[in-house]
């Protein structure tokens, strides 16, 4: 268990005094008492009293999960340490980043929504004016259109963990007004068919969007997990737009302007596009495919012993509920159903759990996601038919794990029948 020295915890309770959330040195002395006597457990709890109350609460000293930042760490994005969570909501500290110009540091009380174009009334909204339409509340995944490209060659590392792999996938609650909501008011133009978001980050990041995604479920989000949105999620504000890649999912939202047709931003030409093996591209893979990765057995997992064990991951698709996830645990001769864990909601992360009586011998674990509309996830040979070698987005091919006979997990991609 790491230790906590005192002018670390002098630094978290000067903070909290400096930031208003403690008034007194008194408060902050009893402050830094309870955070110290959290830091050491006791043999016997029942005869010490226990840490008092506090005004922020903190994780147990010996549960402390991070982003993962690769190597060399990157500033450009964090990934969600996936196989260290439960259930399927991402805690907001937890959420992957991806900035492509960094966080901008927005002043809540100067921030203003502009929507102008093909409307009858351009119209700009405060944070107080999105907060006093009608909320709406929605948990969904938000996902990196490059996420699962460690998935994506028949070479791949062996020794990769699920973070790895899919990391830039996180899950929230997310609160905010629906667009369609914001487009009544300004009144859009008959024949206007696209909207193009901007963000007010310093790339100034743009994407077109259809109208109809818009007037879907398209939502001006500023709450994340039961409080504001964080500033690395878009604080303010974001465009969440559930199912679809992440780049689309403008932070930072300052700006939509409708039109008839799509911008043909950076971020929707030299980038995000998938080449094809016949020289083309295809523009707008918006939707993200169904998925799965197990999490658990994984590398860097060592299983102890033969017997039961339970396997267990996440599934999601960009189109629709989870249907049903299959695995299989001899390299896909033979597929089991697995069990889906409530709750299971569209457009969202929905974590799958199947029992397996590991005999000790060499597997091959395997898992793949049907969604409502029938579409299953593909393994790497189909998706590279389909889509050829050379794609940079939109990986969503089976994610394989060889356990050895000694008990060590190995990412095995390129493997599997
Ligand atoms: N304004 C702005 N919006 C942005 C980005 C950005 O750099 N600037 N990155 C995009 C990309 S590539 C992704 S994957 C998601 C990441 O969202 P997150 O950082 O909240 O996980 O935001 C998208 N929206
Ligand atoms: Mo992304």
């Amino acid at each position: 268990m790491g230790k906590i020295s005192r002018r670390t915890m002098l630094g978290a309770t000067g903070g909290l005094i400096a930031g208003g959330l403690l008034k007194t040195r008194a408060d902050a002395l009893a402050a830094e008492e309870g955070v110290a006597r959290l830091q050491t457990t006791q043999a016997d709890p029942t005869k010490v009293l226990g840490a008092p109350t506090s005004v922020l609460g903190q994780r147990a000293p010996g549960e402390q999960p991070r982003r993962q930042m690769g190597t060399p760490a990157t500033t450009a994005s964090s990934r969600t340490p996936i196989e260290q969570l439960q259930g399927i909501i991402t805690p907001a500290d937890l959420h992957f980043e991806r900035h492509h110009a960094g966080v901008p540091a927005i002043d809540p009380d100067r921030y203003e929504l502009l929507i102008h174009g093909m409307v009858d009334r351009p119209m700009t909204f405060t944070l107080d004016d999105l907060k006093r339409f009608p909320a709406e509340s929605r948990l969904c995944f938000v996902e990196c259109s490059g996420n699962g490209g460690a998935a994506y060659n028949r070479n791949a590392a062996r020794e990769r963990a699920p973070w790895q792999i899919d990391g830039l996938l996180s899950t929230s609650e997310w609160t905010g007004v629906l667009l369609s909501t914001l487009l009544r008011e300004v009144r859009v133009d008959r024949g206007a068919s696209w909207l193009l978001a901007e963000g007010g980050d310093a790339a100034v990041m743009s994407r077109s969007i259809p109208l109809e995604k818009a007037l879907d479920d398209a939502m001006i989000a500023y709450g994340q997990n039961g409080e504001a949105i964080r500033p690395a999620q878009g604080y303010p504000a974001r465009l969440l737009l559930p199912g679809w890649e992440g780049n689309a999912q403008v932070k930072w939202i300052r700006r939509l302007e409708i039109s008839d047709r799509p911008s043909m931003t950076r971020e929707e030409t030299s980038k995000y596009t998938d080449p094809l093996a016949d020289g083309t591209a295809r523009q707008f893979s918006f939707v993200m495919d169904a998925k799965s990765i197990i999490t658990f057995p994984a590398f860097p997992n060592v299983l102890p012993e033969r017997g039961w064990w339970e396997i267990t991951g996440l599934a999601w698709s960009g189109r629709g509920r989870i249907t049903r996830v299959e695995v299989s645990t001899d390299g896909g001769r033979t597929w089991a159903p697995a069990q889906l864990q409530e709750p299971v909601l569209s457009k969202c992360t929905t974590r799958f759990r199947h029992i397996w009586n590991w005999d000790g011998g060499e597997a091959l674990l395997m898992s793949r996601a049907i969604d409502e509309t029938g579409y299953v996830q593909p393994d790497l040979e189909t998706q590279i038919a389909a889509r050829g070698a050379g794609s940079s987005y939109h990986y969503n091919t089976i994610r394989p794990w060889r356990v050895e006979a000694d008990g060590r997990v190995f990412f095995a991609q390129g493997e599997g029948a």
